[in-house]
């Protein structure tokens, strides 16, 4: 589907503040500031930023350990620099500094977090599906998953339930080729691993992930499938991470020119390019663009560097409930 102009600028910018977001992210983790492990979805930027576009706060979104892009764009303005707060696992963050780069959540635009294991959400997802259909509402939810993720049985599990229900649930399968150092084509028998959803009459396809416009269009589809009780589909979004699979992974195991090859297939290259081929944008808007995103940036950075970390004494907050438990 052909963006209007207004549309696919607003998504170029979309996709630029979350690569510019998982670069700051890199670099404080890279020098220690930032604790833990670090998963960055940096050359995944379409699928996320494209996926998010089509939904509403009110759609549940389960992003994944890589979903920093999806959570970001989820979340409302004024908590942007929250969500990287968290990722710094600083007191001001979204959830207190205590979920970090993997759990981030955020009922209030029902994003739903992680928690670690690959395939969980996979299942939890039917729940706030069914939850939509028990209420009679057309929120839908999407699932991020890896296609390492795809091999775990909760899959089978969950396809099996959301097509049988026809439940309003959004598959979003990013394919970027590796789970941690294993190639797709080493873990399943299919070569389009979109043919997988097929065995449970799941609507399935593979598209070009890194094109804005398609993940727009499909995913467009699909959440209009799911808002008329129409049940599930699987998306499988094709693209590549130009990292390795957590900071500091070296990624030895990518044959070379690969990385290469893909940075010529840069979900923002192809944007900006069509912007400008297509649309007439100039390079002064283009640079408009990123000085705004750049300016964002850095509010977000100057916020989770200045903030404080937890308290020691509020580390079990919110371990134990006050409530009374009945009967005690
Ligand atoms: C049940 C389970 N098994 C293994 C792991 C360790 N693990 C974390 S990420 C990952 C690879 C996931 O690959 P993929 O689904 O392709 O996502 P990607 O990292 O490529 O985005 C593995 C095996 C885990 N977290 N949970
Ligand atoms: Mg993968």
């Amino acid at each position: 589907m052909a963006l209007s102009k207004e549309h696919l600028l607003k998504v170029y910018e979309d996709m630029l503040l979350i690569r510019r977001f998982e670069e700051e992210v890199e670099v404080y983790a890279k020098n220690g500031t930032i604790p833990g492990f670090i998963h960055l979805s940096i050359g995944q930027e379409a699928a996320q930023a494209g996926v998010v576009d089509v939904l509403k706060d009110t759609d549940y979104k389960f992003p994944d350990h890589r979903g920093h892009g999806a959570i970001v764009l989820s979340s409302k303005a004024e908590d942007r620099k929250r969500c990287m707060s968290e990722i710094f696992a600083k007191a001001s963050g979204i959830n207190g500094g205590r979920g970090g780069s993997m759990h981030v959540h955020d009922l209030s635009v029902r994003n739903m977090g992680f928690n670690g294991i690959q395939g969980s959400t996979v299942v939890t997802a039917l729940g706030t599906a069914f939850n939509s259909v028990y209420r009679k509402n057309d929120d839908v939810t999407v699932v991020f998953m890896g296609d390492g993720t795809l091999g775990e049985g909760t899959c089978h599990e969950s396809m099996n339930m959301s097509a049988t229900w026809k439940l309003p649930l959004i598959y979003v399968l990013i394919n970027n080729h590796y789970a941690i150092s294993t190639h797709y084509t080493e873990s399943h028998p299919q070569k389009q691993l979109s043919t997988w959803g097929l065995g449970y009459e799941v609507p399935s396809f593979t598209i070009d992930g890194n094109d804005i416009e398609e993940v727009i269009e499909v995913t467009q589809k699909a959440v209009d499938r799911a808002r008329k009780g129409e049940g599930p589909t699987l998306i499988e979004m094709m693209s590549y991470r130009w990292q390795g699979h957590f900071s500091g992974d070296p990624a030895a195991y990518r044959p070379d020119g690969e990385l290469e090859a893909w940075k010529e297939k840069d979900p923002l290259k192809i944007a900006k390019e069509r912007l400008q081929e297509k649309h007439g944008v100039t390079a002064d808007e283009i640079k408009a663009i990123s000085e705004r995103v750049e300016v964002e940036i850095a509010k977000y950075v100057k916020f989770s560097l200045e903030s404080p970390v937890p308290k020691p004494e509020d580390a079990v907050k919110y371990v134990y409930t006050d409530r009374e438990v009945e009967g005690r």
